[in-house]
């Protein structure tokens, strides 16, 4: 009898799949089903860690599922290469950055390989290599041709302690989503890609994704904030100026008691000019500007502000209200500039509550009991105090207004977005060059097509001050104009990383293209991705990014699908002590610890079996020795029971069909059933293995009978070939090993997937419980796996059941298969 050795089986498997390339894809087939699964590429930061493992683990247990369902499954990996993390370490320690991660990639790609993934290995995909980010650049040209990219001098995030400017989405409650730093506002010159033209395509969008978590799509939404409302015109007392304003309730501007710009608003330099508050005005933007976001613009943010010394008039009453500059007012939302209505806003009423402005009312409660809830007011109501337009419901009150506005010409109807355009420039060395070289006589001007890629070099002195580290290297800087052939400097700036991860799966369908980033005929028949695994932290930028990448990919002509991925699922955390796994907190688990200690199959069992995938998994060293026993116990059994199999491919021994033979076979294609469901689009991962315990359990006394008879035999063959196949997704080389000792040649992997015998799995009899208006009324024997409408035929049918139900109709039924009917009738 032999031991379970998961360090023997799995170093043979491994070799084995390597030898035969046995995940390998050479091109999509045409009569086959085909499946994309795609889990988010890591960044090779030096070694895998949990989250890692079980993020591949969901992946792979899907692929090879659908592998064995006969589907043609396509399954790579790559490396997220680029990115701060690699720079850091040349500051730190010396590293060079394309030795550090190209290390890197090797020890992860190693410790892949010992988990046991089902990769297509000839595709890999690493976007620091000039062969994949010539592309980028290449793209970005095309981008640059549309007005897609541009350049622009705009306010930017700016992170003092990573020395580079970030994209919204980069900055987390104030703070710089790597580094945790204040992030502070700053004005630059940076490249733009517009995003803001596709806002509207990427919410309508986010209809045609139902296989998308409600919560990704509604914080999708969110981000692109769409809002409806008008821009009105409030021109300026004495003199020409006019402050134009975005409001969504412009059914209360006869309440509007002041203006309030933006910090930043181009009036706020020029309006107190020679007014008693010049000075005032001065040392407040001053104050303003030299505060974190988070300090300005965070939730328990003071609301502080100052007044211009100017007045504004209200069009449509005629009103002259101060202008004041107040901090919660946000540069790059709407105009940068609100009338503000202290009654019906909170922000509005707290502002003017602290700095004494007043507050009218002109909206009431529709509803008279209503009227009393005090002020500020926000919801719709009827409107009074508003001249002639008194007595209109708020929704008909905003129509009115906007129209009268655009009639006589000082606002519009407007539409405003919360998405900006995405600022891809980076002062960072580690990235992709951006294109274009800056001529003094030519402008911008974009490196020609044939002279891409804009190599990436070596030799850039990395310090972590001075701006970027592009900049520093001459070599690189100084080259000539391409159109005039004058001397010309290369921009220095580098795009930011989400660029890389925006169609690095679509270069999987097409990794060694050199004429172009793929060719579509070599992608179309993968697209859209069936499922795309990973973090729920992505559900905003790259998720974003990668939607509107391919909007604009397919602008171009390069690929025709709107939306690239099918079905999302995201994940949750792996969790050790009630917190993520890091460093930081000293709670980390080695993947490869555990491999060494009980094995790849044991680890991946684990990060599949202790919670639903889509939840945070709390490690527990218990749990995993309790999935490495389990295999232990498997195989053990498995061990002693071979002896007394019949060869393959016998037939089934009329004994197979009776007592203790026929109960296993049931057991057997019942577990089948419950596996093949929960590993469809359900993605419950993690009752599977709790299944194949179940019958392991059912296994062990047959096989223990001495001598076991013929037909228990047979039944136990068919039990430990199922086993195999339906643990292969999972403990995939131990799998391999069962199948090779029942005298398979071929890989399990390769095997196709068992369908259950409808037979065994419907003569199994269950009761049914007949519930009416909540009382128990019949209890039937049925079979097993009934459907509805069968089983409410069988409580028709109970003489007992009928009576309760005669002369009533049925006005709802719930039905809990193999449990419960309940019904509700009158
Ligand atoms: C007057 C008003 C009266 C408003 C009222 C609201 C309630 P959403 O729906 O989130 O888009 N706003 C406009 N631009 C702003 C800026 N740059 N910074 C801060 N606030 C700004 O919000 C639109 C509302 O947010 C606008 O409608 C405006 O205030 C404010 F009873 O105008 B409202």
């Amino acid at each position: 009898m032999s031991e379970y050795d998961p360090a023997t089986i799995e170093r043979k498997w491994q070799a084995r799949w390597a030898e035969a390339a046995a995940f390998r894809v050479a091109a999509a087939d045409p009569g086959r089903r085909r499946f994309y699964a795609l889990e988010m590429l890591p960044y090779p930061s030096g070694r895998i860690h949990m989250g890692h493992v079980r993020n591949y683990s969901i992946g792979d247990a899907v692929a090879r599922f659908r592998r064995m369902r006969g589907e043609q499954v396509l399954h790579v990996i790559g490396w997220d290469a680029f990115g701060l993390p690699a720079e850091n370490a040349a500051i730190q320690n010396g590293a060079e950055p394309r030795a550090w991660t190209l290390d890197n990639i090797d020890t992860m790609r190693a410790q892949l390989k010992r988990l046991g993934i089902g990769y297509d290995w000839s595709r890999e995909v690493a976007t620091c290599l000039p062969e994949y980010y010539r592309w980028n650049q290449w793209m970005f040209l095309r981008m640059l041709e549309r007005g897609i990219a541009f350049r622009a001098r705009r306010m930017l995030n700016w992170c003092d302690s990573c020395g580079t400017v970030l994209a919204n989405e980069q900055v987390v409650s104030g703070r710089c989503w790597r580094c945790d730093n204040p992030v502070l506002r700053r004005e630059f010159d940076q490249w733009f890609l517009r995003i803001t033209d596709y806002a509207q395509e990427l919410l309508d969008g986010i209809d045609a994704l139902p296989a998308w978590p409600d919560r990704v799509r509604t914080m999708q939404r969110n981000w692109i904030g769409r809002s409806e409302g008008a821009t009105v015109r409030f021109p300026v007392d004495g003199g020409d100026d006019r402050i134009e304003v975005f409001t969504t309730r412009i059914d209360t501007i006869f309440g509007a008691t002041y203006v309030a710009l933006a910090v930043e608003h181009p009036l706020v330099a020029t309006l107190a000019r020679g007014t008693a508050q010049e000075k005032a005005v001065a040392e407040f933007v001053a104050a303003e500007s030299s505060r974190s976001v988070e300090d300005r613009f965070g939730e328990t943010a003071a609301k502080v502000g100052v007044f211009t010394g100017r007045h504004a008039v209200n069009p449509f009453s005629g009103a002259s209200i101060p202008i004041w500059v107040a901090n919660f007012v946000l540069t790059d939302v709407g105009t940068g500039a609100i009338m503000s209505v202290p009654a019906h806003d909170e922000r509005d009423f707290a502002f003017a509550r602290t700095h004494g402005l007043p507050v009218r009312p002109v909206v009431r409660a529709a509803d008279a009991s209503a009227a009393d809830a005090g002020l500020p007011f926000v919801d719709d109501g009827v409107l009074f105090d508003s001249g002639p337009y008194d007595g209109l419901a708020s929704a008909a009150a905003r129509a009115r207004l906007t129209a009268i506005a655009e009639e006589k010409g000082f606002g519009a109807r407007t539409v405003t977005f919360r998405l900006k355009d995405w600022g891809v420039s980076r002062q960072r060395y580690w990235g992709t060059p951006i294109p274009v070289v800056h001529c003094e006589k030519d402008g911008i001007v974009p490196v020609p097509d044939a002279q891409l890629p804009v190599v990436l070099p070596d030799d850039a002195p990395l310090t972590g001050v001075g701006g970027s580290p592009l900049a520093q290297l001459p070599a690189f800087v100084e080259t000539t104009c391409p159109k005039c052939g004058g001397p010309a400097r290369r921009e220095t700036d580098t795009m930011d990383t989400f660029v890389d991860s925006c169609w690095y799966y679509f270069r999987y369908c097409d990794p060694h293209n050199a004429r172009a980033p793929f060719d579509w005929a070599a992608v179309a028949p993968w697209f859209p991705v069936d499922l795309y695994i990973g973090g729920i932290e992505h559900a905003t930028m790259h998720l974003i990014y990668t939607r509107f990448w391919t909007k604009v990919m397919r602008d171009l002509g390069l690929a025709s699908i709107d939306e690239p991925v099918t079905q999302l699922f995201t994940q949750g955390m792996v969790i050790k002590d009630g917190a993520k796994m890091s460093k930081s907190k000293g709670n980390v688990v080695d993947p490869d610890a555990m491999i060494e200690r009980f094995g790849a199959d044991t680890t991946r069992l684990f990060s599949l079996f202790a919670a639903p995938p889509e939840r945070d998994l709390e490690w527990s060293d218990a749990g995993i020795e309790g999935c490495s026993r389990f295999l232990g116990r498997l195989w053990r059994t498995f061990d002693r029971a071979r002896a007394a199999l019949p060869a393959p491919g016998t037939p089934p021994p009329p004994a197979a069909g009776e007592g203790g033979a026929l109960d296993l076979r049931r057991k057997t294609h019942r577990t089948v059933r419950r596996i093949t469901d929960d590993l469809g689009p359900r993605m419950h991962l993690n009752t599977p293995v709790a299944a194949v315990m179940e019958l392991l359990n059912a296994v062990a006394p047959v096989a223990a009978e001495e001598p076991v008879l013929p037909g228990p035999a047979w039944a136990l063959r068919e039990a430990f070939e199922t086993i195999a196949k339906v643990l292969a997704p999972f403990a995939p080389h131990v799998a391999e090993e069962i199948w090779e000792a029942l005298g398979h040649p071929a890989f399990v992997a390769d095997a196709s997937w068992p369908e259950p015998d409808t037979v065994l799995l419907l003569d199994e009899d269950v009761l049914l419980v007949i519930q009416i208006n909540g009382k128990v009324r019949g209890k039937l024997t049925v079979p097993r796996g009934l459907g509805e409408e069968a089983a409410l035929a069988a409580a028709r049918a109970d003489a007992h059941v009928a009576a309760h139900l005669s002369g009533k109709t049925i006005r709802k039924s719930v039905y809990v298969p193999d449990r419960l009917l309940n019904l509700v009738a009158s």
